[in-house]
């Protein structure tokens, strides 16, 4: 095999990496990762790290199930491809579509494959366009999304997201998506309580529909706890005023579970959590657990039902839709979570071990909140303590953090001065325990880094 520099040298020379400052990583080097197990991860160095992230908050299972391997293998030797187009269908597809049906909510029993959350998501803008012209109102196009969030990085699902710096890049958004501000109460609360501002930020929706013309609305799209933004969870009011907004509009409500989904939050959905009533669901990550990509768009039975019977050929699609090994691995997923009782594990004992173990760190100085639903959690860097005053972004401590734990071996993700975990949902309460000892020493080394540079 290669050596490190060796494999550093011709990644630089030819490998775009995604959502990277080129230069700056060819300086350093990219950490070459080459084996993982159970909850850990290896370095090209022999540097053991727990995974704090589950990858990029996917590998739900954990790494090296040898049954999603067999699976695999087994569906290469007997039909390593074939579409879903043309009126064909294969048992894979067919049999995780109905699998599928029966763990989300009971008004969901289609599915729409894709290969990631990002296509999902994209299949959802043009499938609520669809489902409006049908219905005779083909004006209402406008989808209405939040600051900050994140729903992929193809033109339409950077569009539906809120991220300032994509849009930037490529003038998105592209028409018709507009977006409201989002439920973060710790930055954007002040004196308010939790519920009276869940309350005020679901109303942004319904001013934002009056504002448009409820005849230009076609649906809202929302992360039921928005992840890569940084673990924001909505205070409790906030799902349900947001969903009386929908139901009294009549608009569609997407949820996009990329994230909550398949056990994240203790539950199959966050929709199950929030008692979300969704019309469509952007499902990708834990379906497969990361092994091989795939995702997909739950529709609900409302929607089906109109693309089904009044519809016609809907123009739409992609070659690995349904793709039979993806499918293979994503069927053999959720028998393993199903079987090893992982979601109940979660929600029963691990959580709320998380819960407040994650609470203790809200102790360190450095800490101003320490948040955590299911098995996601953040923790808000501050400068100040006492009046929450955050640190200048030029002092970059997130990533200073971030680094700190890669060193101490933990990965844990920095979002700006947040710093967020989604393990692995088979971490156990050592697993925990160590995950809180390694973040803790990581929080000191950057407390010691920030008192060296002053
Ligand atoms: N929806 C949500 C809620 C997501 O978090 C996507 C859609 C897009 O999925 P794909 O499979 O196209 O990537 C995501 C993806 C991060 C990070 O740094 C988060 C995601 C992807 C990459 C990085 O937190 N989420």
């Amino acid at each position: 095999m290669k050596t490190t520099s060796e494999l550093q040298q011709i990644d630089a020379a030819h490998n775009l990496h995604p959502f990277t400052d080129y230069k700056d990583l060819n300086k350093k080097g990219s950490r070459v990762i080459t084996r993982a197990e159970g909850v850990y991860l290896w370095d090209s160095e022999g540097n053991k790290i727990l995974d704090g992230m589950a990858g990029l908050w996917c590998c739900n299972i954990g790494y090296g199930r040898k049954e999603l391997v067999d699976a695999a293998y087994q569906q290469m030797l007997s039909l390593p491809y074939y579409n879903l187009f043309f009126q064909t269908t294969h048992p894979p597809a067919a049999e995780l579509s109905q699998i599928l049906s029966e763990v989300t909510p009971n008004h969901f029993n289609h599915v729409f494959f894709t290969n990631s959350g990002s296509e999902a998501n994209d299949t959802v803008v043009r499938m609520v366009r669809r489902y409006w012209d049908l219905k005779g109102k083909a004006d209402k196009t406008v989808i209405i999304s939040r600051e900050n969030a994140y729903h992929g990085s193809t033109m339409a699902a950077a569009s539906l997201g809120g991220m300032k710096p994509m849009h930037a890049q490529g003038g998105l958004p592209i028409p018709d998506i507009v977006h409201i501000q989002q439920p973060h109460w710790f930055k954007d609360g002040g004196d308010s309580t939790p519920d009276e501002f869940g309350i005020n930020a679901a109303q942004a929706l319904e001013t934002k529909i009056i504002e448009l013309g409820e005849n230009r609305v076609a649906a809202f799209i929302g992360e039921p706890v928005q992840g890569a933004g940084g673990v924001i969870i909505p205070p409790a009011t906030y799902w349900p005023e947001i969903q009386r907004i929908c139901d009294k509009y009549g608009i569609l409500l997407i949820a996009d579970e990329v994230i909550c989904g398949f056990g994240r939050m203790g539950r199959w959905f966050g929709s199950d959590h929030f008692q979300i009533k969704a019309d469509l669901m952007p499902i990708a990550k834990g379906l497969s657990s990361g092994y091989l990509p795939i995702g997909g768009v739950m529709v609900s039975d409302r929607v089906a039902g109109v693309l089904i019977d009044e519809g016609g050929e809907f123009y739409h699609g992609f070659t690995y839709s349904g793709h039979p090994v993806a499918c293979a691995v994503a069927t053999e997923n959720i028998r393993i979570i199903k079987e090893e009782k992982i979601i109940e594990n979660v929600h029963d004992f691990t959580a709320p071990y998380l819960q407040k173990r994650w609470k203790e760190l809200e102790n360190h100085p450095l800490v101003g909140e320490a948040r955590s639903i299911g098995f996601m959690a953040a923790l808000e860097l501050v400068k100040d303590k006492n009046s929450m005053e955050c640190f200048p972004e030029s002092d970059n401590v997130g990533l200073i953090c971030r680094d700190a734990c890669f060193r101490s071996g933990l990965v844990m993700r920095s979002v700006g001065d947040t710093m967020v975990i989604s393990p692995p949902l088979i971490f156990d309460k050592s697993h925990i325990d160590e995950l809180i000892t390694l973040a803790l020493k990581s929080l000191d080394l950057t407390s010691e880094k920030l008192q060296m540079k002053n």
